[in-house]
């Protein structure tokens, strides 16, 4: 099935959104709190490296960057996340 990953912090207002979307759209994701986790690693710099952006919430489904917020909520108006939704692709990231 796919996967969802949503880079966040908790304190977000636009990752609550996002997060609030897939929960509407029953739709299990993962949820990664950027704020609560301290290893000592610079994730947001890993994520901007990877993607060119550097504000959460930062989505992928399955392979695909879907961007932060904004880029999410076109993509669920333009029927794209829900293709994404429903492809099979394998969670090939190696965060
Ligand atoms: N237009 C962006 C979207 O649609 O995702 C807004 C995202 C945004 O502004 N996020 C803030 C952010 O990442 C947190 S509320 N600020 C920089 C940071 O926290 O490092």
């Amino acid at each position: 099935s796919n996967q969802v990953m949503v880079f966040s912090k908790s304190y977000c207002p636009f990752c609550i959104k996002v997060k609030d979307l897939f929960k509407e759209l029953q739709v299990d994701c993962n949820v990664v709190e950027l704020d609560l986790i301290e290893d000592g690693t610079n994730y947001q710099e890993m994520l901007l490296e990877m993607t060119g952006q550097k504000t959460v919430p930062n989505v992928f489904i399955n392979k695909t960057h879907v961007g932060g917020c904004d880029n999410t909520m076109q993509a669920h108006k333009d029927g794209s996340l829900q293709q994404l939704l429903s492809s099979n692709e394998a969670y090939d990231y190696d965060l």
